[in-house]
């Protein structure tokens, strides 16, 4: 086995990527970065220097690939399996793209935003910042909730990247902000995320770490208990 992906069980982006290998079945090992910790973290900017999550390496490759997009990306060219998450025809490429920017940009940027601002240091929030995130999941959401009319998936028939980034940010999400009554295709689309086999894999695996999650006492019993998702 020659992928190492460096991750957080808890974090979002790292679910992001467990989800496409898992639903292509890739064999790799996992090993967890505690950015907490001075030797994990150093160990990890030696790796990236920007410091985020998930990075893989391929020791097959002596390459490290970081960003979830291209390592989603990297991993169906080199280690392809049976579902595509970058689909093949043209355009149907681009959208897969589109959605999977989207939800990392409007739906993951915001609700980290609005989760790292109860870790900052007392004096130290930033009450504006976190108005205007809730804005942009609002907007999100209702365009989320266009975009899904009369499909299963983010882009249609099949399950893509930007499904895979979707599960992971709206699980996140709709704790922190829950979506609108009248968001019916945005809460349907969830639950069926929830019920995909990848899906709840990954966050089956991030559970015994949700006490770790800042807004641990707004999560729904539903989610705490798994049973959302077991
Ligand atoms: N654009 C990056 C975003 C990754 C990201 O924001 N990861 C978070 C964890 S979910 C992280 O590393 N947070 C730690 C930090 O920002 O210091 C990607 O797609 O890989």
């Amino acid at each position: 086995m020659s992928l190492t992906l460096y991750l957080h069980p808890l974090a979002a982006f790292c679910h992001k990527v467990l989800i496409a290998l898992y639903e292509n079945h890739v064999d790799f090992r996992s090993e967890t970065v505690d950015l907490m910790d001075p030797g994990s973290a150093a160990s990890h900017l030696a790796r990236w220097p920007v410091g985020k999550i998930p990075v893989l390496h391929d020791a097959a490759r002596n390459r490290v690939v970081p960003e979830t997009s291209i390592i989603i990306e990297y991993v169906q060219q080199h280690y392809p399996g049976p579902l595509p998450m970058l689909p093949k025809e043209q355009d149907a490429r681009l959208d897969a793209r589109l959605w999977e920017r989207f939800f990392d940009l409007y739906v993951s940027e915001p609700m980290q935003k609005i989760v790292t601002d109860r870790l900052r240091p007392e004096g130290g929030n930033d009450p504006i910042g976190v108005s205007q995130a809730r804005k942009t999941l609002d907007t999100a959401y209702a365009v989320i909730d266009g975009q899904l009319a009369g499909k299963e998936w983010a882009i249609g028939g099949d399950f893509t990247i930007a499904d895979s980034a979707a599960a992971p940010c709206l699980f996140f999400s709709s704790i922190v902000h829950p979506f609108a009554a009248d968001h019916g295709n945005l809460s349907a689309y969830f639950d069926r995320l929830l019920a995909r086999p990848a899906v709840k894999r990954t966050l089956e695996e991030a559970r015994p770490f949700f006490s770790m999650f800042p807004y641990r006492e707004a999560m729904p019993e539903r989610f705490a208990s798994g049973a959302a998702f077991v």
